[in-house]
């Protein structure tokens, strides 16, 4: 017997995302059951006599897989307005970490905050991404760089995901900087990441992957290497920031762990890019950050093309170097300034961000049994999504098959 359809689209025109070209099918309709996708084909195809509980008429819109943020520091407490002004009067982003600002600086005031605070402010956050079609966001810690703090950072990242209407994933993200009680012993600062604070977020199964930044400013190589050796003995997938503001060697050390993804990338070479290749690790592209620090150096895109690389776009959505909740923007930024493709920035947001999160088996496209996460345009055209400079042009967006109207 066929089973009941919760929902049945129809007359909607899908960008499967299945195709690196992103066509669009011509007008057809997704049945949804228990919150997956149960069928879907052209309307000519559809069946009469299914039973269905609700309808709704997609009237020719644009359809594509609910948009994905694959690297967010969403939850912190806090601004950094101040530095923003201090960078305009010629002040740099290495410098105003080396004094003390910086990430130091959300760290103070996210171990101030009480998660009920902390939960509001990134809430706020939270629902702008949504408004912009997100339905699955990577959240990362790295604000608290304490066992404590951190904890209470993925426990909120977590808590924002049993609350609203949007897939969570979260990260650790413990050595993002060395907190001023080590100052001046990274290492030992490392050797109580690896002990203690990754072990219980482990046990607690508060983390979903592991990252690290490895920079001049943050971690070395070897710093970086322990971290990751401990991910893996306690089964968790890794993450890295690599090469944003130097060429670290990073990259190939994210692709020897089999790394998710790699992120930011500006001063990545062709080594790095082959060994990414070789372990399919997606190269998560920020715009947002490059275009906020006034960084002048694109990263390898071409590169990544020639090598098969996947690429995934991300906000990066942190209070120092990318404050912004804006994805479909950071698609218009991937085009403008590292010279994408409209179809590879929407693969980017969607079947490569889903891989970079290890979620390629249930997200990411419209197939077939997947999760029924699906964004509803005022489009004619894909490329319209990255065309327009923070205009939003969404009109439904579906979680798990759920209804919820932008806000
Ligand atoms: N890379 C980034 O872009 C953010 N963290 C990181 O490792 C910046 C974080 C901040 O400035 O607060
Ligand atoms: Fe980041």
């Amino acid at each position: 017997m066929t089973p009941t359809i919760d929902l049945l689209l129809r007359n909607v025109r899908i960008v499967t995302c299945t195709d690196d070209a992103c066509s669009i099918t011509p007008p057809a309709f997704i049945a949804i059951v228990d919150g997956r996708i149960g069928g879907l084909g052209p309307m000519t195809a559809l069946d009469p006599q299914a039973p269905v509980r609700r309808e709704l008429d997609g009237e020719g819109a644009l359809l594509t897989p609910g948009l994905i943020d694959c690297h967010t520091h969403l939850v912190y407490a806090g601004h950094r307005a101040r530095e923003f002004e201090l960078r305009l009067d010629g002040a740099t982003y290495e410098e105003i970490a080396r004094a003390g600002g910086g990430i130091a600086s959300t760290v103070r005031q996210t171990r101030e905050a009480v998660p009920a605070d902390l939960a509001n402010q990134s809430a706020r956050r939270l629902a702008e991404l949504m408004a912009h079609g997100v339905t699955t966001v990577e959240i990362k810690s790295g604000y608290g760089l304490s066992l404590k703090d951190e904890l209470k950072q993925l426990r909120v990242a977590r808590e924002l995901g049993q609350r609203h209407p949007v897939d969570v994933r979260t990260t650790l993200l413990a050595a993002h900087a060395v907190p001023p009680e080590y100052a001046g012993r990274p290492d030992d600062y490392i050797e109580h990441v690896v002990m203690h604070i990754l072990p219980e977020a482990a046990r607690l199964k508060l983390a979903d992957a592991v990252d690290v930044f490895c920079e001049n400013i943050a971690f070395d190589l070897a710093q970086a290497r322990r971290v990751l050796q401990a991910a893996w003995v306690h089964g968790l997938p890794v993450k890295v920031h690599a090469e944003q503001l130097s060429l670290m060697g990073a990259a190939a050390l994210a692709a020897e762990f089999k790394a998710l993804s790699a992120d930011h990338l500006e001063q990545l070479d062709e080594a790095g890019v082959v060994a990414m290749a070789r372990t399919g690790t997606v190269a998560v592209m920020l715009p947002g950050a490059y275009y906020f620090l006034r960084d002048t150096q694109v990263p390898p895109i071409e590169l990544f093309r020639r090598h098969g690389v996947p690429m995934a776009v991300a906000t990066d959505c942190n209070p120092g170097s990318s404050p912004t909740t804006h994805l479909p923007l950071m698609l218009n930024m991937a085009c403008t300034l590292f010279r994408m493709t409209p179809a590879e920035a929407l693969l980017g947001v969607t079947r490569h961000a889903a891989r970079a999160l290890g979620l390629a088996e249930s997200h990411g496209t419209v197939e077939l049994g997947k999760v029924a996460n699906l964004c509803l345009w005022d489009a004619d055209h894909p490329a319209e999504l990255a065309y327009t400079i923070g205009a939003s042009r969404l009109r439904h967006r579906l979680h798990h098959g759920v209804e919820h109207l932008p806000q």
